[in-house]
């Protein structure tokens, strides 16, 4: 934090909504200030007004006033009431992610943060991004409750084992602002923090081509779906094969066995992998394999990631329209999604049900597990 913001107790701010979250603090210090100073000045006001004048003087009897209720009953219900209404209204729109923000996978660890972005760039206790791009944080955590939390953009979210929760923002001003944990999550919690960088376009295109970027998430995941994990040999796509269909299932509606519909969002996905019993699609038997144990989260993470793009969700486009190079060096989420409707399907249907390092549970050996089960 290179500047003061304009009280200098309150932390930098840098973000569309950081003023949202400051006119409400700054709402509740005026209202805690005026009654403070009232109470105060009345306390020492009727204290001398008052006082005893006379020895064993009886007090006036006080009457009920109805006018004098109602005021002191409306009063505090419109202050709570703006209270309620202010905070509602900047929390909707701080957990309502938009549609076209940019994706960012993080991963709480025991005592890290680990980022991922949609073009495979790999941090630990950073965070580059661009400033005056709307960022979606998908977040999950390895082992305890986290929260991340920064202080800088007023936003912050619990991280919780076995779901995702989500944040999102958009920089407004270029700088290096703190990273926090901001759940107890043992020993070296206060150790649990780093930095975001929020820099100009031109910078941040620069940087993303100056890192590896590996995989993105969507390739990994494609390899973890094809070879790695073998849910190919299954998920093969076309009418013969013996899993459900992924294409086009995202945040659309799935039957399940039982009658029960749910939307095929990023926890029902999960779920799907490491639960499968527990949803059953409607029209299979259960026979998916649970992979519980055998992806780590940024696995499960480009597995979504992949089955995400299978249904055209582009989610994010990490690289401005200007900047040629990097969209050009990593294929992006945009580049693979056009191609993943017609041409994955194919190729995923002629490879072979059980390859080199597949899963052990792919049918073709199933019979084995069966077997090794009983
Ligand atoms: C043994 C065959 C088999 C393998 C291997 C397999 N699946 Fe499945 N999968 C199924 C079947 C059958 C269903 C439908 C029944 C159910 O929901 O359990 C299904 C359902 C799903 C669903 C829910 C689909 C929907 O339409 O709601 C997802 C997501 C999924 N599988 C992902 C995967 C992933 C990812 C892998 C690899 C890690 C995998 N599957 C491996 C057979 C398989
Ligand atoms: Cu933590």
């Amino acid at each position: 934090m290179q500047s003061h913001s304009w009280v200098p107790l309150f932390p930098d701010s840098a973000s569309t909504f950081a003023w949202q979250v400051d006119m409400l603090y700054v709402y509740l210090i005026l209202i805690s200030l005026f009654f403070t100073v009232g109470i105060v000045l009345a306390i020492f006001i009727f204290a001398i007004k008052y006082r005893e004048k006379e020895k064993f003087a009886t007090g006036a009897e006080i009457h009920g006033s109805i006018t004098l209720e109602t005021v002191w009953s409306i009063i505090p219900f419109v202050i709570s009431m703006t209270i309620f209404l202010g905070g509602a209204i900047v929390y909707y729109h701080q957990f309502t992610p938009p549609q076209d923000a940019m994706d960012v996978y993080v991963v709480g660890k025991q005592w890290m943060w680990k980022f991922e972005h949609s073009t495979g760039q790999r941090e630990i206790n950073e965070l580059h991004i661009p400033v005056g791009r709307k960022i979606k944080l998908t977040m999950t955590t390895e082992d305890v409750l986290h929260d991340l939390s920064f202080p800088a953009f007023r936003t912050k979210a619990d991280i919780v084992p076995g779901r995702y929760t989500y944040l999102w923002f958009e920089a407004t001003k270029p700088g290096k602002y703190h990273i926090f944990c901001a759940e107890y999550c043992g020993l070296n919690h206060s150790g649990m923090g780093g930095w975001v960088y929020v820099m100009e376009q031109a910078d941040y295109d620069n940087w993303l081509s100056g890192n590896i970027s590996g995989q993105t998430p969507v390739e990994a995941g494609k390899e973890l779906f094809e070879t790695k994990l073998g849910c190919a040999s299954c998920h093969a796509g076309g009418p013969q094969q013996r899993g459900a269909k992924l294409e086009g299932i995202y945040n659309h509606e799935v039957k399940l066995v039982g009658g029960q519909t749910v939307v095929a969002d990023d926890d029902y996905i999960r779920n799907s992998i490491l639960n499968p019993s527990s949803q059953v699609v409607e029209g299979f038997q259960p026979i998916m394999p649970t992979f519980k144990g055998q992806v780590t989260e940024e696995q499960l993470n480009s597995l979504i990631a992949y089955i995400k793009s299978l249904s055209g969700n582009t989610g994010s486009t990490t690289t401005s329209p200007t900047s040629s190079s990097a969209a050009n060096t990593s294929t992006g989420p945009a580049a693979s999604n056009t191609s993943s409707s017609n041409s994955l399907t194919p190729a995923r249907a002629n490879r072979g049900p059980s390859g080199p390092g597949s899963n052990p549970n792919a049918p073709a050996n199933r019979a084995e597990t069966t077997n090794r089960n009983r």
